[in-house]
């Protein structure tokens, strides 16, 4: 006997995504995504998408944020994998309005985090390899595009003091060098020659107080809500 698998009704859909272009917004840990996303979410034109850390931090009563920190050899790739997966779901999430406003992507799990961790030797070649290519297979074949990056480019000195600050339970332990180094890939990735760009980048200095960072966002809101430079 066959099983009926169900299939996603494409054709709805598509005519549910109103968007006319997705933005998405990067930075190191602890530099203001969030803010920003909440921030422009008060625009009608404007659907934001958070980031689903609530998922990660309870997947069927898994904790896998905590583990991956606990211990990355172990759990990095399981985490990661996890990451990956909810963030297609993010890229290809119908939207009610012209923007599209994403925080984070697919692209920043692999160029910063997977890399990352990578390098440092907290995942294998295998599972290194494995991860890339997952990631090959849905960025050719899924409508997982983004039209403009918004970088909010901040010092890793600054992202400590803030990261102690907000308090939020798994990130108590991160070591000064790990900021740093996801710093580097932050810049490497999208203030360098980079051929692995999916978007223009506008770049915010995210340094500043929250007052300052408002008025960062006034200035540039036309190039936020146009998708464009
Ligand atoms: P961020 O995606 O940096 O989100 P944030 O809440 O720090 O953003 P902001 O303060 O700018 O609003 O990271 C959330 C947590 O998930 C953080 O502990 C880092 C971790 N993480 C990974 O380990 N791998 C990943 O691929 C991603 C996207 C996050």
């Amino acid at each position: 006997t066959r099983i009926e698998l169900p299939r996603p009704n494409f054709e709805m859909l598509l005519k549910g995504n109103k968007a006319r272009f997705t933005v998405c917004v990067e930075g190191n840990i602890g530099s203001g995504k969030s803010t920003l996303l909440n921030h422009f979410s008060k625009f009608n034109d404007v659907e934001a998408f958070q980031e689903p850390v609530q998922k990660w931090q309870d997947v069927r009563g898994n904790n896998l944020l905590a583990l991956m920190y606990e211990d990355p050899m172990r759990w990095a790739h399981t985490f990661q994998a996890y990451v990956q997966m909810t963030m297609v779901e993010q890229h290809l999430h119908p939207c009610s309005t012209p923007v599209k406003l994403l925080e984070r992507s697919l692209y920043s799990g692999r160029y910063c985090f997977v890399e990352n961790l990578y390098r440092s030797g907290k995942m294998t070649n295998a599972e290194y390899t494995v991860y890339c290519e997952w990631f090959k297979i849905i960025t050719q074949n899924l409508d997982v595009g983004v039209d403009l990056i918004v970088y909010l480019q901040t010092d890793p000195e600054v992202l400590h003091t803030r990261i102690k600050e907000r308090a939020r339970s798994e990130e108590q332990a991160i070591p000064f060098q790990y900021l740093s180094d996801l710093h580097t890939l932050h810049e490497e990735w999208l203030m360098g020659p980079s051929s692995s760009l999916p978007a223009p980048v506008l770049v915010l200095d995210a340094n500043d107080t929250l007052p300052n960072m408002y008025k960062k966002f006034e200035e540039h809101t036309s190039e936020i809500l146009s998708g464009k430079l």
